[in-house]
């Protein structure tokens, strides 16, 4: 029987350090970022991903969630840099012999800046660029690596770059969002196809471990702001559609619905996604719990999500009165997990958590979030769910995207400054944990004793 993988999440952007050549630092050079920072340096990875490695391994971790950087590897259309895909098949044996089973996700938010000038993922064209470029990382790496996130948070993207604007190219444009929604699943199917046809013959420590590829999938847990109001209810559901079901169905083989009623236009159906599944297994990113309401609001809280839409019609609240906040203001809600994961169920595929964590510079809410959450886990694996690894977000502070270096959501700090990292409290928990269940996977018990034993 395979392991439970007990891992930790990272993106390329975010740790990798001048990744020069993508749509995210182009846009961070014309001041976007919070406090006008770019990524920078950011941790330095590209320099020290041994060091990082090893407190992957010191964490006792059996996986790690990496993205390669598509802007690396090839800089100019059509133009290749061997160097690129070198360091990234180095990172995977690196990898091996820390006993860490490598998940590579292909395109985690940046895209190469020569794309995003020819309209990124809402031309049509994207697709087959796209799959030129996983062409070469598959030929390079791909008999090496069990496990593949084709996209990182589908969803997320085009609502970021095309509604809420905190996304390069930052345009208000529903049209754009039901285009590159397309775009991007017909590049999923693609990335998909080409890895279960070109992957023949396995090499490696993993080489028995199944391949299996799926998505990174961003879910909300999506309230009516005021649960008896027939519209806030309503809109709620539409929320949920869209953001939470709309990919989960689409890769496996239902109607697509990329789209929604009266606000974004309807994206036309990809016929290579109907009637079969494009995943062997679906990836949950899930942090927290939003509030979804109709003007007038008539609520204390102001809707925050579409800073500059105030004619928008509808307001995201992130947290009601006496709820614990994360450093962003995310609400900690762990039985939104749970009950993600019994939604999913329905779909027929394994489950991973492929990111969860929390922005917490001090690290005094970061433990009981672990157990929290992974207590959810643990239940639903009681209940019957295929739930077969856990991924924090992340394994050391990095760049948050907008909101530049300020939120710290590692497992390893780190000092920017002089780039040490050094473990928190809740990387040792996380290491108690993982030894705890001898990479089987959580049980309820076994967290609460230690969940006590540390007194949270
Ligand atoms: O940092 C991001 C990551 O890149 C995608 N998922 C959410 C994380 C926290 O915001």
């Amino acid at each position: 029987m395979t392991a439970f993988l007990w891992g930790a999440a990272t993106s390329s952007h975010q740790i990798e350090g001048n990744n020069i050549h993508n749509d995210w630092w182009d846009w961070e050079s014309q001041g976007n970022i919070e406090g006008g920072e770019g990524s920078g340096l950011t941790c330095d990875h590209w320099n020290r991903f041994a060091e990082d490695l090893d407190l992957a391994r010191d964490l006792g971790l059996n996986s790690y969630r990496f993205s390669v950087e598509w802007s690396r590897i090839e800089p100019e259309c059509g133009r290749w840099n061997k160097e690129a895909l070198d360091w990234y098949e180095n990172l995977i044996g690196e990898c091996e012999k820390r006993n860490l089973i490598p998940m590579l996700t292909l395109h985690h938010f940046t895209t190469p800046l020569w794309f995003a000038r020819e309209g990124g993922f809402t031309t049509e064209k994207s697709a087959n660029w796209f799959a030129g470029y996983v062409k070469r990382v598959v030929e390079r790496v791909g008999k090496r690596v069990p496990l593949w996130c084709t996209l990182n948070e589908p969803n997320t993207l085009v609502v970021g770059q095309y509604i809420a604007s905190y996304m390069p190219p930052a345009t208000y444009s529903p049209r754009s969002v039901s285009k590159a929604s397309r775009n991007l699943l017909r590049a999923h199917v693609q990335a998909y196809d080409i890895i279960h046809s070109k992957i023949q013959k396995r090499e490696g420590p993993f080489r028995d471990h199944p391949i299996a590829v799926g998505i990174a999938h961003n879910m909300i847990d999506f309230h009516p702001l005021r649960t008896l109001h027939p519209i806030d209810r309503m809109v709620t559901s539409l929320f949920r559609r869209f953001y939470n079901r709309s990919w989960p169905d689409a890769v496996t083989g239902n109607e697509q619905h990329f789209g929604v009623l009266g606000i974004i236009p309807m994206a036309a159906q990809v016929p290579q996604a109907r009637g079969r599944k494009t995943v062997d297994f679906l990836g949950v990113n899930y942090y927290t719990r939003v509030f979804v309401a109709c003007r007038p609001f008539n609520h204390g809280d102001s809707p925050d999500l579409f800073p500059t839409a105030s004619s928008s019609p509808v307001g995201i609240v992130f947290s009601k009165k006496g709820d614990r906040l994360s450093d962003l203001g995310w609400a900690i809600h762990p039985t939104g997990l749970g009950d993600m994961c019994h939604f999913l169920k329905g779909y027929g595929v394994p489950l991973y958590i492929t990111e969860n964590g929390i922005a917490d510079h001090d690290d005094d809410l970061r433990p009981d979030y672990l157990f929290s959450h992974l207590t959810q886990v643990a239940q639903a694996i009681t209940e019957g769910i295929d739930l077969r690894g856990y991924f924090h977000w992340s394994l050391l502070d990095n760049f948050e995207w907008v909101k530049g270096f300020g939120p710290r959501f590692g497992l390893c700090a780190v000092d920017y400054k002089t780039q040490k990292r050094s473990i928190r409290r809740s990387g040792q928990l996380y290491r108690e944990i993982i030894a705890a269940h001898g990479y089987s996977a959580p049980s309820v018990s076994t967290l609460e004793t230690l969940c006590n034993q540390e007194s949270l």
